[in-house]
Formats: C-alpha cells, sequence, structure tokens
C-alpha cells in the first residue's frame, strides 16, 4: 500500500522544514510541499534525506492524495495574504472535516476571521503560536493553539508530543481557546519578550555606562544571575553574547549598531492594550525605546546639543550590580502581571476562556521567554485560578516588597546620571499607581467637567451618579450627555 501522511506542511522555510524533522522523529510521516515546489526536492535531497516518512508533494492535488483522512495541512508560510491564498488553494480539494492550521505570526483578529469563514463550509481551522526559533522548532517548540475545539483533538498528540518539555515532563502545549486565542496569546508572548529583552538592555546600559563595567565583568555578572531567580533562555544568552569575541580579538556586540529592528507583535500587543484600556505600560516602553533607538542619525546630532548630568557613579558597585538584579526582577513581575492583565480583559472581549496557568506552563519551556520564574507564575495561577493580579499573589508580593528598596535606588541612580531607563521607570510607577487608593483622577476629571461639562462621580454618592459644575459662573449648569468615556 501506498505509504500515506499523518500531517502535511506548507512553506519550507527553516521553521518549517524543521518542524516536519521534529515531527518526523516522534513516528509521524509528513507530506511536504512549498510554493516554489524546487525547495521540495532540495529538501528531501538535503535536510530530509534517507527519511522514508518524509514525502514530497510537488502539487496542491499530489499533496491532497498522500494524506490520510481528516487531512490535517498546516502552513508555514509567511503572515497575511500568503495564509489567505493558501486557503483559497486548498479549499476546492478539501472535505468536511479537514483541518488548516496557520503556524504562522499571524494577526490574531486574520484568525478569528478565518476560523469563522472556513467553519462556515465545515472546514477546521487552528491558528497557532509557535515559538522558539529555528532550535526550537527542531527540538521542542512551545506550540500555543486556538480556534475550532473540534479540531484540537486531531493534532494533540503531534503537537504535544513536539512540543517542548518542562522538567516534570510536561509538554509546553496546550489548547489555548477559541478562534484567535492560540495567536493572541503568542502575541502577548511577543510582547512580554520585548519587555525582558529592553529590561535586560537597560541593566546592561546602567552596568556599562553608571557603573563602568567591562563586556568581561557584566558577563560574570548576568552568569551569576542565571544561576538564581531571574535563570532564563534570555539572561542565559546575553551572558553569551558579552563574552562573544571575534576571532582576531574584540567584542562583537560593541561593534553591533545601536538601533533596534522589530516586526511588529510587540507594537500589536501595545496597540491592543490602548484597544481595550489596559496599562501594559512596560511592553508600550519597550516599543517607544526600539523606536527611540532607530532614530540613530537624530541621536548623533541632539548628543552634541544636548547635555545631561555630569554625576558620577561613587558608591558600592558590587552593591549596585545587586540592586539593578532586584530592579530587573521586580520590573519584570510588573511586566507579567500587566500581560495577564491583558491576556484577562482580552479574554472578556473575545469571548476566550484562557487558562492562565496552561499559558504559563506553554511559555515555561520551548520559547523565547523560557524561565524558572513562569514555573512560580503556574503556582500562583495553580493556587489560585481566579487570582486578579500577579502582584497580589503572596510569593510575588513577597518577592517584591524585598526588591523595592534596591529597585528604587536604581531608578533614582538612573534618573541622576542621566541614564535612560524608561523600562524600570515605568514599572516603579505602574507599581505604584496600582497600589494608590487614591490617584489624582479628581482633578482630572474636574477639568474634564471644567471644561466639557463631562460630568464627575463624587466619593460621597453611590457610582453611577453624575454630577456637574458650573465652575467659570458662566458656563451654565447643562452637562454634555453624549460624552462616554
Ligand atoms: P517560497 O519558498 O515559494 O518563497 C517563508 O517565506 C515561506 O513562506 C516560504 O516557504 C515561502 O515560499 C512562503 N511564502 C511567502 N510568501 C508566499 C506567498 N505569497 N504565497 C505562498 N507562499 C509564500
Amino acid at each position: 500500500m501506498e505509504q500515506k501522511g499523518d500531517i502535511a506542511l506548507i512553506g519550507l522555510a527553516v521553521m518549517g522544514q524543521n518542524l516536519i524533522l521534529n515531527m518526523n522523529d516522534h513516528g509521524y510521516a509528513v507530506v511536504a510541499f512549498n510554493r516554489t515546489v524546487s525547495k521540495v526536492d532540495d529538501f528531501l535531497a538535503g535536510a530530509a534525506r534517507g527519511r522514508a516518512t518524509i514525502l514530497g508533494a510537488h502539487s496542491v492535488e499530489e499533496m491532497i492524495g498522500l494524506l490520510k483522512k481528516p487531512r490535517k495541512i498546516m502552513l508555514m508560510v509567511k503572515a497575511g495574504k500568503a495564509v489567505d491564498e493558501f486557503i483559497e488553494l486548498l479549499l476546492p480539494h478539501l472535505e468536511q472535516g479537514d483541518l488548516i492550521i496557520d503556524g504562522g505570526n499571524s494577526h490574531f483578529p486574520d484568525t478569528i476571521r478565518r476560523t469563522k469563514y472556513l467553519a462556515g463550509k465545515g472546514i477546521l481551522y487552528i491558528g497557532t503560536g509557535v515559538s522558539g526559533g529555528e532550535e526550537g522548532a527542531r527540538h521542542g517548540p512551545s506550540i500555543m493553539p486556538g480556534g475550532n475545539p473540534q479540531a484540537w483533538p486531531l493534532v494533540k498528540d503531534i503537537f504535544q508530543s513536539i512540543a517542548a518539555r518542562t522538567a516534570d515532563g510536561d509538554p509546553c502545549c496546550d489548547w489555548v481557546g477559541e478562534d484567535g486565542a492560540g495567536h493572541y496569546v503568542k502575541m502577548t508572548h511577543n510582547g512580554i519578550e520585548y519587555g525582558d529583552m529592553q529590561l535586560i538592555c537597560e541593566a546592561y546600559q546602567l552596568m556599562r555606562e553608571g557603573l563602568g563595567l567591562s563586556n568581561a565583568e557584566m558577563h560574570e555578572v548576568f552568569s551569576e544571575w542565571n544561576k538564581g531567580e531571574l535563570n532564563s533562555y534570555l539572561i542565559e544568552i546575553t551572558a553569551d553574547i558579552l563574552g562573544f569575541k571575534y576571532e582576531n580579538g574584540g567584542y562583537v556586540v560593541d561593534k553591533v549598531l545601536d538601533t533596534a529592528g522589530q516586526k511588529g507583535t510587540g507594537k500589536w500587543t501595545g496597540i491592543n492594550s490602548f484597544e481595550l484600556g489596559v496599562p501594559v505600560t512596560l511592553i508600550g516602553e519597550a516599543v517607544y525605546a526600539r523606536c527611540l533607538s532607530a532614530l540613530k542619525d537624530e541621536r548623533v546630532v541632539a548628543s552634541k546639543i544636548l547635555t545631561g548630568p555630569a554625576t558620577r557613579f561613587k558608591g558600592d558597585k558590587q552593591a549596585m550590580v545587586e540592586d539593578i538584579r532586584r530592579a530587573l526582577l521586580a520590573s519584570k513581575i510588573v511586566s507579567y502581571a500587566q500581560g495577564f492583565m491583558l491576556m484577562r480583559e482580552a479574554a472578556g472581549e473575545y469571548k476566550w476562556n484562557l487558562n492562565y496557568g496552561g499559558i504559563a506552563l506553554m511559555w515555561r519551556g520551548g520559547c523565547i521567554i523560557r524561565s524558572a520564574f513562569l514555573g512560580k507564575i503556574k503556582q500562583a495561577f495553580d493556587k489560585n485560578p481566579a487570582l486578579l493580579n500577579l502582584l497580589l499573589d503572596d510569593y510575588f508580593k513577597g518577592v517584591m516588597e524585598s526588591c523595592q528598596p534596591a529597585w528604587r535606588r536604581v531608578v533614582a541612580l538612573a534618573v541622576e546620571l542621566g541614564v535612560p531607563v524608561p523600562a524600570f521607570a515605568t514599572a516603579l510607577a505602574f507599581y505604584d499607581g496600582y497600589r494608590s487608593e487614591r490617584l489624582p483622577a479628581n482633578l482630572l476629571q474636574a477639568q474634564r467637567d471644567y471644561f466639557g461639562a463631562h460630568t464627575y462621580e463624587r466619593v460621597d454618592r453611590p457610582r453611577g451618579q453624575f454630577f456637574h459644575t458650573n465652575w467659570t459662573g458662566t458656563g451654565g449648569s447643562v452637562s454634555a450627555s453624549t460624552y462616554t468615556v
């Protein structure tokens, strides 16, 4: 009997190829296809050489014929138009109950739209986040699938077998939720990744510019940090980078131009946080920090015109390095707290039933933000699935308390020295705002009522009753009734 594939994968760039090899290692027969068909033969003769259960297809028809039913077809193509185009190419060949999976970095509204569109045609759809880069795809990524719930049993075994595993053996893959939930959680993951990277960069900048530490010294510091609470992939690679030299000497990191690129997932997280009204300030600052870094030419001009303080650090460097570690940890807790606040709001808005402990577990291994810390977040949500905010969990509250004095010293020092620490500072401002029973929004509401008769609620009256004051004696006592916040 002709060999048939358990699943097909379209898109033979490195991520696609590596996912195929990973699935094949776990005993699945995979059909490989690509828009540029020559890449199929290149793959079969190259990375897939000698693997009898990786089957090449040279047309959509051939690929369909090589699949067991119900057919499962995974797209690993460029996000956007390419996904819609492939869906249309596949549709005439599919039967009710077949499944299309999009494993690219699609924007979640597209995934919501596609899930609904295909459900109307009796075709199942999954949009899944896949994180971990090329290495992850090959040996164990974090996989965050969402879409049509009926589709999950069809690929659960495949996905969970190829995913990364935690030290306890749990797969870093579980069902996230309906329609766009998987891609939403992946987007939030990427936003948090932006935040984590920015925090590490601020710690580096403070140690370098503020304390005058060398790359070799910072390599040691990050290696040390990686042994404790901050243990994570990003701290680990930072230590590596700071120790990495060209063959003829000289540190690579010192030669890298200081302008950041971005592909847009951090920006999407920021935009969505505005839309949902959730103060995800740290990711926002991380995106803006990349934008500011990209203004290299302007900064070069400004650096010759604008001045800063002449202050030098004169204290105990070793003690300040420990303070910076604590500032990083506390800021990171705020960032994750904000990320989970965002997902909670999104779950309400888009009608998803998200499992927050499950999400922390999916991020625990395989992906770029993998860390020991996510194990603690998982524990917090296991203890209390309805936890209002991570900061209110006993463990995290304790860490915040022990880090707080150091965190304030670090932000104060950065301000004194003129070293920009937007993420450290915004995290601290959020913490102080979140723990404030009273904020100055009383004055803000008064201003709004003063110039626009937007009305205000009163501290001594039930919520929902609105008042207007005739502040100037000429504005009248009629409020602006059509205004909604
Ligand atoms: P290609 O090899 O034919 O360029 C990553 O770019 C993957 O997405 C590649 O497999 C690439 O196919 C595919 N891809 C990019 N744009 C595409 C499009 N518009 N239609 C189909 N596949 C596309």
